[in-house]
């Protein structure tokens, strides 16, 4: 009797032990957990989990079910959620570096992003850290183009159309086409296209299949304009909370999940373009004058946004354009 007693008092302090070694962290995102992104979360708490023998256990809020996007990294800071998603270029307002990948036509392809993350990174990291924040890792969007409900010869055809934004930089590209910025978050896309509420927007061809946008947008220029990145970041407090075997495991868990991000939204680009065009989406490059047009905006939003960033505008742009190779 007495040893059963024993026995079952050490089970009990066994199970009490992890009980008090796993920690669940709660990850608030903005978007799906049903998208390419929120796979990757999904892929990196299991593997975490894992890795740590349980110690660590992500539990992803999607949807904004925690926090609507932009209220994501004041949710993290006030300890509703661990760590956080958001897209990086909606912090532009208040850490103006984290806008360089909305700059249009610096970035034509993949392997671009990926060099200008490598300047950008380095001079975003501190702008989180003195926040309290650690950025983890960061997985772009794949290019966006611009999508609208009539063929668009010309930057005059977009003019006063209700134009779809999803954050400041946004508006901004809106107010330069001469279009109406009408903002709508990225979950909402589909039933404002069902409900009349827009006539064009510039976003990926993945976020168009999501949001199954072909009843309403028919035309799908691959203006290929920027690849904007989600960045995924810890509370600093929270990382130095956690035992150091767990944080290690999270730690270096993060740039495999930033490797197999990059792979699906290289993926998701070419397969979503398909998708458009099966649902009877006109998929075209766009034209010249348009073209022209476009590159021109570009080149004003990028005087802007370097008279707002100031010589950090620099260590990014001369390593970059200085290391391309065309
Ligand atoms: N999809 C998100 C951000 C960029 C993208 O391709 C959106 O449209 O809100």
């Amino acid at each position: 009797m007495l040893r059963r007693t024993m026995l079952q008092a050490a089970a009990g302090a066994l199970l009490a032990g992890q009980a008090r070694a796993t920690a669940t962290w709660r990850l608030a995102t903005g978007y799906r957990a049903e998208s390419f992104h929120g796979q990757n979360l999904l892929a990196w708490a299991r593997q975490v989990e894992q890795a740590s023998g349980g110690a660590l256990h992500i539990e992803l809020q999607a949807n904004g079910s925690l926090a609507p996007l932009a209220q994501i990294p004041a949710a993290v800071r006030e300890g509703r959620a661990e760590m956080g998603e958001v897209i990086m270029t909606g912090l532009a307002k208040e850490m103006p570096i984290a806008g360089a990948d909305a700059v249009p036509f610096v970035t034509r392809h993949y392997d671009d992003a990926q060099r200008l993350w490598l300047h950008q990174r380095p001079l975003v990291e501190p702008a989180f850290a003195a926040r309290g924040l650690r950025l983890l890792f960061a997985v772009p969007w794949p290019p966006q183009g611009l999508y609208c409900s009539k063929p668009v010869a010309s930057v005059q055809d977009l003019r006063g159309l209700r134009m779809r934004t999803y954050n400041a930089t946004t508006v901004r590209i809106a107010e330069l086409l001469g279009a109406t910025p009408v903002d709508v978050a990225m979950i909402d896309v589909g039933r404002a296209v069902t409900e009349g509420r827009i006539d064009a927007m510039i976003t990926s061809a993945v976020t168009g299949v999501e949001n199954r946008v072909w009843d309403g947008l028919k035309f799908f220029y691959e203006i290929n304009a920027w690849f904007p990145k989600n960045a995924v970041f810890a509370d600093e407090a929270a990382l130095r909370s956690l035992p150091a075997p767990a944080r290690e495991t999270l730690l270096a868990s993060a740039p495999q999940a930033e490797a197999r991000g990059w792979a699906a939204s290289r993926q998701a680009a070419r397969d979503s373009v398909d998708e458009l065009r099966r649902h009877g989406v006109k998929v075209e490059l766009p034209a010249p004058p348009l073209a022209l047009h476009l590159r021109r905006l570009g080149e004003r939003f990028a005087l802007e946004w370097i008279r707002e960033v100031g010589p950090q505008a620099n260590a990014i742009f001369i390593p970059y354009h200085s290391s391309s190779t065309s």
